[in-house]
């Protein structure tokens, strides 16, 4: 069990997975005939004719993903209709025969680049228009495709795979093959990290509403993540039990007790998904999320060991809508204002504390009346490996309050702090309302702990 725990702490990421986490919030564009046509499915009869973005400007894009902080793109090359935002070979459903034929693959593609942004994309396999799809011949015309994308676009961050699968106009069901797709993208763009919903590298939340699950951990089983390399063992109750039944909405996928029962656990982090608005794309009458539900699912996100992919959907006339620009860049500002300015403080770790319980105390340069936000971070490059954790505060008259109880951290954890004067406790004294010193105690972890970062807001 000891050994099967040591062998989970020293799950370790790739450096692409890395570089992906640390880039912690990207678009995601939805374009292509729905935005003129009002659906959020096409089913691939679209005539060519109604894509005609009048003011096509991808660097608009460009420009309000990047007020919003956000550091890459993923644009949707083709959804299920069909459609190519490219000027493929293989197909005349494509931008080539539309009223004003151009490539916007290649214009975003540039467009990040003068912009300083990485530049990703999604191919959705379900494709309603091929005639070959639901036949062996469609996973030839993908991967031609694919390689299309691959090897003419510069460097690629991300390959987005939906695992969306509908049935083909001759009413078969197309057998993706998707280990001959990561080839591909293993032999052009050996650095992009591919999502799909069970791995290789990037795994799905589960939902696409923006709620991240209480754990989210990145050590996950193979049993979810298959495409992914298992690098332990089978865990200590693999033989009394399996995991087969496990999906992405589970509540519960890396935890201990589930993990015990793996045939072998993978690194593969979750991202979380949403757009701004209610539809994938972009709908003249819907509205942007407000401000406050775009920063709380940045808290549960980028907050919780995740990484936030945000869709924002081009209007007809290809630009951003107003409306979406305004409110990303009020979140850029939200995330510079609340994360902007670190309270001055040392860390500390306590001497002689157990390597899998180490204890940090956070001492305060000048006592601080009001905190909101502590930030933990561990060396995820080696590993993720705390289980719990709590956050007590001391305050300058003596006492002292618990003023959060979180689990797992990995790449970063932000805790959201209650005020802890606006509720009196007869039992401490908090009689001088300011804090002194914080102390981080890890209460559990599979090996020693790595702490990279504790930092207050
Ligand atoms: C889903 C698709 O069916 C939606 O249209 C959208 O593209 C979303 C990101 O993935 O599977």
């Amino acid at each position: 069990m000891v050994q099967f725990l040591k062998e989970a702490a020293h799950v370790r990421p790739s450096q692409k997975q890395l570089n992906w986490f640390s880039m912690e919030m990207y678009a995601f564009i939805h374009f292509s005939p729905n935005t003129f046509t009002d659906l959020e499915w096409g089913d691939g009869t679209e005539p060519e004719s109604v894509f005609n973005p009048t003011r096509l400007d991808c660097d608009q894009w460009v420009a309000a993903i990047k007020a919003a902080g956000l550091k890459g793109m993923v644009l949707t090359a083709k959804h299920h209709d069909g459609f190519c935002l490219w000027p493929s070979r293989y197909t005349e459903h494509s931008v080539k025969n539309c009223p004003v034929p151009r490539d916007i693959v290649g214009e975003a593609a540039e467009a990040c680049k003068r912009g300083g942004i990485k530049f990703g994309f999604y191919l959705s396999p379900w494709d309603r228009n091929s005639k070959y799809y639901g036949t062996p011949a469609y996973n030839d015309y993908f991967c031609n495709q694919l390689t299309e994308l691959l090897t003419q676009y510069g460097d690629i961050f991300y390959v987005w795979f939906d695992n969306a699968c509908g049935e083909g106009p001759n009413g078969k069901k197309q057998q993706y093959d998707f280990p001959r797709y990561f080839e591909l993208i293993h032999k052009y763009q050996p650095n992009a990290v591919i999502f799909n919903d069970f791995g290789p590298d990037i795994r799905w939340c589960g939902n696409e509403a923006g709620i991240a699950r209480h754990s989210e951990w990145a050590v996950v089983p193979t049993e979810l993540c298959r495409y992914a390399t298992a690098q332990t063992g089978a865990g200590p109750m693999a033989d009394q039990g399996d995991l087969s039944y496990m999906y992405n909405t589970d509540q519960e996928i890396g935890t201990l007790s589930n993990i015990l029962y793996s045939k072998g656990l993978a690194f593969v982090p979750s991202e979380i998904n949403m757009s701004i608005r209610p539809g994938w794309f972009w709908h003249e009458k819907e509205e942007p999320h407000s401000l406050e539900r775009l920063f709380n699912t940045y808290l549960t996100s980028v907050g919780a060991n995740a990484c936030f992919h945000l869709n924002i959907p081009p209007t007809r006339e290809g630009l951003l809508d107003e409306r979406d620009v305004k409110r990303l860049k009020e979140f850029g500002d939200l995330i510079r204002q609340e994360f902007g300015m670190p309270i001055a403080a040392s860390v500390e770790k306590v001497a002689g504390c157990p390597a899998t319980q180490p204890k940090y105390t956070v001492t305060f340069d000048k006592p601080v009346r009001s905190l909101k936000y502590v930030v933990l971070s561990e060396e995820i490059a080696e590993g993720q490996r705390v289980e719990s954790f709590r956050i007590t505060a001391d305050f300058a008259s003596g006492g002292q309050y618990a003023l959060y109880q979180g689990t797992c951290i990995g790449h970063k954890h932000i805790c959201q702090l209650q005020d802890p004067f606006a509720h009196q406790n007869p039992l401490i004294d908090d009689s001088t309302p300011e804090i002194r010193q914080l102390t981080v105690q890890v209460t559990a972890a599979r090996d020693e702990v790595l702490m990279k970062e504790i930092t207050v807001y």
